[in-house]
């Protein structure tokens, strides 16, 4: 049968682990699993053969970690690995899957791998996987959806195979980069996977509190493939704590919430998945149903469309801004991003993107525009162009589930936008004008949005994925205008199908716009608008929007609209502004504004009081956010840069002591640790000082830190550590150089150490900030 049918018609069983079982026969710890496909065939052939004996349906081949980024020889070992995993099979209904692991590398801007790059490695897997004979492509255990995109692309582009995959949670339920199950449901689906889930990192019993939200978002079959329980290591080696008896009852768990595909992975055994599966048959078998969720999503955060009109924020779009065109024409993406980040402070759900002129290259600045915004904000993007060029280009690297803006009912627009939302998946907004213009009446209008949908579902795109837009024309040039719009909105609803709208049109030419755009919002509203493109920044707007949401008893106790009106004369008071502070500008990861900001405050402010005040605070602020699990690594990445951005314009502002005669320091930031900023900081206020810095730069090994006192036999070093799993590092160096240098003074620094620490890691002197390294210099040097 086929894998699909299969899978869409009964429970499906993947085996369990292959590197447990392979270190059970002798692999050596550092030896690659993946060799031993051509060095001992015959070995990984009976493990298959034990899984599939076991019950399992699919033979997860031994090529998790065969990528060209990381081994040279994969083609050859991909070949070997699925006819070692083919030469299992014995019956019907078995099946072999290319596995696909991580690359090893992160994706910029999390990592130093380009996006593009990523793709060619996973195609080169999937290309030989394919050849090689695979039923199917296995991508597993990835913890960065934009990882899982490249690989997803990559696949769906040089194979026709069905591609199923699962991604990585931690306890909290979400992925090393933020992202929830349901964002990474919509990233998936959208992209047409074939089957979607979660494995690796925590048990079964860990794992099964996070399936219900999955089989509720998910309209293709659920795939579970836990650890056997949870790790820890005994005289050198790992070993997990759920028997195969535990793992079967829970896995009984996780199939009554509707799980249909079933495995184990790291710890699991044949016996893990032979009892798993007789558990599992004994609950009868859900049915997969499909789900009309209408939902966008980011990296990291997912909007539902559902009975809470969804603002997306109108103001990154140059039609009537002679700012941002200036700014798109002079490249200022730092004044694009911080549109961004006030309209997310003003309630923006979604932004949309237009940064369409005759004068720019639309296709370049669309990417860049977008790439610089999903690495600031996690609010999903509404890519708005007419060019289906440059759709396409941002839709690819496009963190997420985007809405597209716009498709409409001529054929062109249908035949131009639908295989690009089909590939990359998206939620278009659908506008009612054809061939023959907008028509005039509201029937008429649903006639089109009717045509659009038939039309989307030939490319084998979802109603659900359809938010038609019914149009609104300007009420000083014809009355009926908004009274055929609002028909419409109501028309559509009850036939189930999503409207949107951009309200401000139909009040062009008028004065005091805001009064008419606020009421005809109120109108739409209440016939069912589920998504509106707006300035978030209007007062009058959100009022109603607030209003309604109480009065239609969907801000339960008035939460929100009483947060909101008692707030807002701050909103009045900001909007004359519209000014963001040094430290906000580094927490939210903002580059351009850092620099300028900085630039602004070196005038009249010490640059130490800019250090303290503004970017070490930032900068602590932003660590608590991630310790509390409310902001996450690619943010934190952000605000680093926009941190270091504004350390070098203060550097440059900080006199250097040319002479230097002062004395010589070893600077290092210490193994296993790249924490630098700080580090960084240091130096130049030595420098400022007249000490000569010798920075050996940061994840610098004890061994290193020798060889440059050997070489040069400098006195003093400074060492910093900013985690607790790095002062170890510490301790090393200090102990290595000591023994051959005893005289050798250490001052150490970094957010994790006290003086009694250090004191007890063998360091002469404990460094609070840079000016105490500074006191430190001259007690050492005398000067
Ligand atoms: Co990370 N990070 N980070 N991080 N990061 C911390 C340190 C953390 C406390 C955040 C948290 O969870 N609250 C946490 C460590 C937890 C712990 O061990 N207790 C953490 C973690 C877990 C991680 C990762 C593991 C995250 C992950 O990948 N899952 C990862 C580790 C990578 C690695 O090192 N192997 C990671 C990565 C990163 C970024 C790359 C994103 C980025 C660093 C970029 C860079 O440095 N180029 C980053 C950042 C920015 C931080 C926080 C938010 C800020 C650090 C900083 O620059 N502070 C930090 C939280 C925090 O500290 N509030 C955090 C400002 C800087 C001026 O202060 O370095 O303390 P500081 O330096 C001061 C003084 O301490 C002193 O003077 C300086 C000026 O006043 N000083 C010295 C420092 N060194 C000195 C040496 C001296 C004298 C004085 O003499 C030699």
């Amino acid at each position: 049968m086929d894998i699909l049918k299969k899978i869409a018609t009964s429970y499906t069983f993947f085996d369990g682990a292959m590197g447990t079982q392979l270190y059970k026969m002798g692999l050596k710890a550092g030896e690659r699993p993946e060799a031993w496909n051509l060095s001992n065939p015959s070995a990984i052939t009976k493990i298959h053969k034990d899984y599939f004996l076991a019950g399992a349906n699919i033979a997860t081949a031994n090529t998790f970690g065969a990528n060209p980024l990381k081994l040279e020889n994969c083609e050859e070992l991909i070949f070997s690995a699925i006819k070692n995993a083919k030469n299992a099979i014995y019956k019907d209904e078995q099946y072999v899957a290319l596995d696909i692991g991580p690359s090893g590398r992160l994706i910029k801007p999390l990592g130093d791998l380009d996006f593009e790059d990523a793709i060619s490695a996973f195609a080169a897997v999937a290309k030989a996987g394919e050849r090689a004979g695979a039923d199917l492509i296995l991508i597993e255990t990835m913890s960065d959806p934009y990882e899982l995109k490249a690989a997803v692309i990559a696949s769906k582009e040089n194979t026709s195979l069905p591609i199923f995959a699962t991604f990585v949670l931690d306890e909290n339920g979400k992925t090393l980069t933020g992202a929830d199950a349901s964002s990474m449901i919509a990233l998936l689906e959208g992209l047409g996977v074939s089957a979607i889930g979660v494995n690796c990192s925590l048990g079964a019993k860990q794992l099964k509190r996070f399936i219900p939200e999955i089989v509720k978002n998910a309209s293709v079959p659920v795939i579970v493939n836990p650890n056997a329980g949870l790790p820890s290591v005994i005289d050198g080696e790992t070993s997990y704590d759920s028997t195969p008896e535990e793992f079967a009852e829970n896995m009984a768990e996780i199939v009554a919430m509707g799980a249909t595909v079933l495995g184990g992975c790291c710890g699991t055994t044949p016996e893990h998945i032979r009892l798993a599966r007789e558990a599992a048959l004994k609950v009868p078998f859900t049915p997969i149903t499909k789900k009309s969720i209408t939902v966008a999503s980011s990296y990291i955060d997912s909007v539902v469309f559902d009975n809470k009109c969804v603002i997306i924020g109108e103001r990154i779009n140059p039609t009537g801004k002679p700012k941002l065109k200036n700014a798109l024409r002079e490249g200022d993406i730092g004044y694009i991003l911080s549109e961004a980040v006030i309209q997310e402070e003003k309630g923006a759900r979604m932004l949309d993107v237009n940064v369409g002129l005759p004068e720019i290259n639309e296709k370049e600045m669309l990417v860049k525009v977008v790439r610089e915004l999903q690495s600031i904000t996690s609010l999903p993007l509404q890519l708005d162009t007419s060019s289906p060029d440059a759709l396409e280009s941002a839709m690819r690297i496009y963190n997420g589930k985007p809405l597209v803006n716009s498709v409409n009912g001529k054929k062109e627009s249908m035949e131009a936008v639908f295989p690009i939302v089909k590939k990359y998946g998206g939620v278009v907004i659908a506008l009612t004008l054809d061939e023959n213009g907008i028509p005039a009446s509201a029937t008429e209008r649903v006639k089109i949005a009717q045509k659009i949908i038939d039309r989307a579902r030939e490319y084998g795109i979802d109603k659900k994925d359809i938010i038609v837009d019914p149009l609104c024309l300007t009420v000083s040039s014809d009355k009926n205008a908004p009274s055929v719009t609002l028909e419409s909105i109501k028309m559509l609803k009850e036939l189930g199908i999503k409207t949107s709208l951009g309200i401000s049109n139909v009040s062009f030419g008028l004065p005091e716009r805001d009064n008419v755009n606020a009421v005809f919002f109120a109108h739409a509203l209440q016939n069912g608008l589920d998504a509106v493109i707006m300035n978030p920044s209007s007062v009058q707007m959100q009022r109603v929007f607030h209003a309604h949401n109480a009065l239609i008893g969907i801000d339960e106790g008035c939460i929100d609209y009483i947060q909101f009106a008692t707030s807002s004369k701050e909103v009045n008071e900001t909007e004359k502004t519209n000014e963001i502070t040094l430290k906000e500008a580094i927490v939210k990861g903002l580059k351009g504004e850092s620099e300028r900001l900085t630039k602004a405050l070196i005038i009249n402010t010490p640059p130490l009081e800019i250090v303290n005040n503004y970017i070490v605070s930032a900068l602590d602020e932003v660590g608590e956010k991630y310790e509390k699990g409310t902001l996450f690594l690619p943010q934190l990445l952000q605000s680093a840069e926009a941190a270091t951005v504004a350390f070098s314009v203060i550097r440059s502002a900080i006199p250097i002591d040319a002479q230097g005669k002062k004395g010589d320091i070893i600077l290092a930031t210490v193994k296993g640790d790249i924490h630098d900023i700080g580090k960084n900081i240091v130096k130049v206020i030595l420098a400022n000082y007249g000490y000569t810095v010798h920075d050996l730069g940061k994840d610098v090994t004890a061994s290193a830190v020798l060889s440059y006192v050997d070489k040069t036999k400098i006195s003093l070093v400074g060492l910093s550590a900013l985690m607790t799993t790095t002062v170890p590092s510490m301790q090393e160096t200090i102990e290595l150089v000591k023994a051959k240098y005893p005289s050798t003074k250490f001052m150490v620094g970094g957010a994790v150490l006290t003086p009694e620490y250090a004191k007890m890691i063998g360091a002469d002197f404990y460094a609070k900030d840079a000016m105490d390294a500074v006191k430190i210099a001259k007690e050492v040097f005398k000067n």
